[in-house]
């Protein structure tokens, strides 16, 4: 094996009466974040089951049989491709923390990426935050536990001691975080004011993670932002410029330099996103929901697209963006052959859809046009 990459199971529960189509959208789904964060797949395993078992999730048979494959295969990650109570996670770790393998459920997994990509100090900071919610009730579990079984022998109290410091700690760390995260987000206020005297009309990118935000902010603006063919590459929010040229048949009604828009490229959106998630990265998110147009970005080759647009508009809906005024984009026409437009014209009649490649270049005078009859016209 000349790989270091960290060999992984993966393991997905779902309901038994489940379409087969969407179980391997799953699993695909875990696999492409598995290697996002530079894990080597070696098994992947679909549990069915109407009931998540209470202790362990996925059922106590079920982990003997993969905690046996662990070992035999070497592996050094189980990830679970639900989302699972501390308890379990704590149970099924029990079994295998011999071997030092690790279990992660779908929120660890994406945190985990998010750490990895995450350059600026609010994202830091916003992870940071997800993660103390995420593991804190692991971490009070297991002091939980351990106190238990101190207590059996003899140490009673000390356990629960224990708990009482990690819980403090937890907190005042909590705490700290979100006042640091007030000040950023205070900051971005002020410069969000000073657009709003400038009169900029401000247009936020909206999309699943990898449709191609970044690259068409950059193929709209040269901003640099970056591009990865990665689940979440970008996580911090960038403000573009963009000048919108007058439409050929509305003529000059606004002076040129009334005709400057800014744009925003911002964390992508996944099914399931976890709402530890949502909620440490609502600041980021706030460019979103104050903008006066969403650009919703789709990856029209994906064949899970139409799903994945009611994925992206649930999670707006969460976030409590509903009034705004949506632009559908479709993107990367240069990968599929026959793009069934006039379905999808009538079928997102309401949300002006237009098609284009970020990558070519394809369509984008089109896409400018649409926006600025959108918000300028
Ligand atoms: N063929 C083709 N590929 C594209 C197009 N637009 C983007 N891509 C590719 O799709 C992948 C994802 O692009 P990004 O711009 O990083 O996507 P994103 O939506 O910003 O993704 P996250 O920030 O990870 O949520 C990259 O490999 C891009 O090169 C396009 O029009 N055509
Ligand atoms: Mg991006």
């Amino acid at each position: 094996m000349s790989s270091n990459k960290p060999r992984a199971i993966l393991i997905d529960v779902i309901p038994p009466s489940l379409d087969k189509k969407i179980a391997d959208r799953r699993i695909f789904e875990l696999e492409s974040l598995t290697r996002t964060y530079g894990g080597m797949v070696v098994v992947k395993i679909i549990q069915k089951k109407s009931i998540p078992d209470y202790k362990t999730f996925v059922g106590s048979g079920k982990i003997t049989e993969i905690v046996d494959l662990a070992k035999k295969e070497k592996v050094e990650l189980l990830v679970l491709n639900n989302i699972l109570k501390p308890h379990q996670i704590f149970n099924i770790e029990k079994q295998v923390e011999r071997q030092g393998i690790a279990v992660w459920d779908r929120i660890d997994m994406i945190l985990k990426i998010f750490q990895k990509h995450a350059t600026t100090t609010e994202a830091k900071l916003q992870i940071r935050l997800a993660g103390i919610r995420h593991m804190g009730p692991r971490i009070f579990r297991m002091g939980l536990e351990l106190g238990q079984q101190a207590g059996g022998i003899g140490t009673r109290g000390s356990g629960e001691t224990n708990i009482e410091v990690m819980k403090r700690h937890l907190a005042e760390q909590e705490r700290s975080i979100k006042k640091q995260l007030e000040k950023i987000s205070k900051t971005r206020s002020v410069h969000r004011q000073r657009r709003d005297r400038l009169g900029l009309k401000t247009v936020s990118i909206v999309g699943y993670t990898n449709a191609g935000k970044s690259s068409l902010l950059n193929a709209l603006t040269r901003k640099g932002a970056y591009v990865a063919d990665e689940l979440f590459a970008t996580l911090d929010t960038r403000v573009a410029k963009l000048y919108l040229p007058p439409s050929p048949d509305v003529g000059r009604r606004t002076s040129d330099a009334g005709r400057s828009i800014l744009l925003s490229d911002t964390i992508g959106f996944i099914q399931d996103l976890p709402p530890q998630l949502i909620d440490a990265f609502r600041s980021t998110l706030e460019e979103t929901v104050l903008a006066d147009l969403i650009l919703h970005v789709i990856d029209v080759s994906d064949p899970f697209m139409h799903e994945k647009i009611q994925e992206v508009e649930a999670i707006l809906d969460q976030l409590g963006v509903r009034e705004v005024p949506r632009l559908y984009v479709f993107n990367k026409i240069d990968l599929k052959k026959r793009i069934p437009r006039t379905a999808l014209i009538k079928q997102y009649k309401s949300q002006s859809p237009v098609f284009v490649s970020a990558l070519k270049k394809d369509g984008l005078e089109d896409l400018k046009h649409a926006l600025a009859r959108e918000i300028l016209d």
